[in-house]
């Protein structure tokens, strides 16, 4: 009897054959425009039909060929879902379409069942990259490129995928999920805000729901806030710009991330090396802490300069404008900046802002891939900035906050739509999602270097007005002190938050936390702890093991 239910699931799951795929008739599908480059049997990771199809090719801007490019896996054993694997950075990478549930998972999705599709956003690092012109944000300065990356290409992918489940199965999927992390992580808030109906369940990990105003206004002023040190200690590049890999090594940085566990661990009632009081950690308990270690004469492996002090300071204070307006968001003081484990330094705050200190030249992300970004894609017109030399530093040295908010709004007759319009994901207006009863899941570390957990809690306490007090029915954040962007530092970065998801959406089972993990390096391998829905927090019951979640509540302030 097993036997023949099983033929007859097999049987029913394949209206189309595998190969068949690739002589479908575009006409079928939501853009004609589509073509299927390759459709074929795979047996591993897990049975399934690999499909990889291109949408919409054409000649863009510098003569280059731009198209959607994306990658499908259609599963044998079809739980009925479907799974979209969100991008990261400036995308251009068709993905591997295995479905990253985000949290250190060691499971992807397609081994849980789901049909899963990534894609590059609409435009390729591989041929769409000009050193000369922005590197591999040169698509920036294509209109419809920018479209594609900003919030078209989802959609287009999102309709051709399920066309393809529908064709291929017979039938849609039952139930679709976004996850994504960063890049990926606004591309699921797009999705709840522009596209509210496509998705039953989005995951948005360290969401760059902002991200204009991250890179252009919040990443400036870490670099120009370094760059002060910089200049102070007569370090430059072999371009003249200041050298930002040396302003602090990472001996300094783990005395600054001591400084404020001292400032504001106990915050939370207990001592165990997690802030997870963080938004009572104020700039006044953590300067207090910094004026102590502050350098009484020349700068000693023991203390910090006073131009070092000031630069952390400026840095989570974040971009103001000469009205002392903020341009982009303030940053939590948390821990996940530096520190030592067994003689190995956290390098997920400093490679986003600082870069390795050993590097002889400007290699934190945000004055490489982020300069670019900037120039190219955050501001209209795009500015042409060759991807090495001096430019990348330059430009960020000298955006300046009062002029070039403009540059965020600016609507040209080439360029027709704002960046603001395009790549923004901050709206508050989330009733047609709900209204699908669709959920989101945002996760995010408290010691984000590039996205910043106080921007969220901004949001969703707007979002929140919104909805009268009730926006935690059906969207959730959940804050993970210590971590850095996505993973990593001294935090709890191993989680399950897509089985909450999955869970909320399927069983109607809202989680009111999520259990994680610390791993190994952390000061405190396999330790757990409850990830609490905000506004609550972690608190210790006082009694039990430190190191086991079971013994803390989450508690509302
Ligand atoms: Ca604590």
């Amino acid at each position: 009897m097993k036997a023949v239910l099983i033929f007859a699931f097999t049987t029913a799951a394949h209206a189309q054959d595998c190969a068949g795929l690739q002589q479908l008739d575009a006409k079928k599908l939501p853009s004609p425009a589509t073509v299927i480059t390759s459709a074929k049997t795979n047996a591993q990771p897990a049975d399934h039909c690999e499909v990889l199809g291109k949408i919409n090719e054409r000649t863009g801007a510098n003569g280059q060929t731009y198209a959607i490019k994306f990658h499908l896996r259609l599963p044998r054993n079809w739980n009925n879902g479907f799974f979209f694997e969100g991008g990261g950075g400036s995308n251009g990478n068709l993905g591997n379409a295995l479905g990253n549930l985000q949290g250190g998972q060691r499971a992807n999705a397609l081994s849980l069942g789901y049909a899963v599709v990534s894609q590059d956003s609409g435009h390729d690092n591989a041929t769409n990259n000009d050193p000369a012109r922005n590197g591999t944000v040169t698509f920036g300065h294509d209109p419809q490129a920018r479209l594609d990356f900003g919030y078209n290409s989802y959609d287009q992918v999102t309709q051709t995928a399920k066309a393809i489940i529908q064709i291929y199965y017979g039938k849609p999927p039952q139930r679709s999920y976004y996850v994504g992390c960063s890049e990926g992580g606004r591309e699921g808030m797009i999705m709840s805000q522009r596209f509210p109906t496509y998705f039953d369940g989005i995951l948005a990990c360290a969401p760059g729901f902002r991200l204009p105003k991250a890179a252009v206004f919040g990443h400036a002023s870490d670099a120009q806030a370094l760059a002060t040190v910089a200049t102070a200690a007569g370090t430059y590049d072999r371009f003249g710009e200041p050298l930002l890999t040396k302003t602090f090594t990472d001996e300094d940085l783990d005395l600054a991330s001591q400084s404020i566990v001292s400032a504001c661990d106990t915050l939370d009632g207990l001592a165990d090396g997690m802030i997870q009081n963080f938004p009572a950690c104020t700039a006044d308990l953590v300067s207090a802490k910094l004026k102590d270690i502050t350098c009484k004469g020349a700068k000693r492996n023991t203390c910090l300069s006073a131009a070092q002090v000031a630069a952390l300071l400026k840095i989570y204070g974040g971009a103001k404008n000469s009205k002392g307006e903020t341009m982009y968001s303030d940053w939590a003081f948390d821990r996940g900046l530096g520190g030592q484990v067994n003689g190995n330094y956290n390098q997920g705050w400093r490679i986003w802002k600082i870069g390795a200190y050993d590097a002889p030249a400007n290699s934190s992300i945000i004055a490489t891939l982020g300069s670019a970004a900037a120039s190219a894609l955050f501001v209209t017109p795009p500015v042409t900035v060759a991807s090495t030399g001096a430019g990348p530093m330059d430009y960020l040295l000298k955006i300046n906050y009062d002029t070039d908010a403009a540059k965020l709004a600016a609507e040209t007759s080439q360029f027709p739509t704002s960046v603001l319009s395009f790549m923004m994901a901050d709206s508050t207006n989330l009733s047609a999602f709900k209204q699908h009863s669709g959920k989101l899941i945002i996760v995010q570390g408290v010691s984000d270097p590039v996205f910043s957990i106080n921007d969220t809690i901004h949001w969703w306490n707007d979002l929140n007005k919104v909805q009268n007090g009730a926006a935690a029915d059906f969207v959730r954040l959940f804050a993970v002190p210590g971590m850095n962007h996505c993973n990593g530092g001294p935090a709890t970065d191993q989680y399950n938050a897509f089985a909450a998801l999955v869970d909320w959406v399927e069983k109607s089972g809202a989680p009111d936390k999520i259990i994680a993990t610390a791993g190994a390096n952390t000061p405190w391998p396999n330790r757990t702890r409850p990830l609490c829905v905000y506004p609550a927090q972690p608190r210790y019951k006082g009694s039990g093991s430190i190191e086991d979640a079971v013994n803390f509540a989450c508690e509302r302030q």
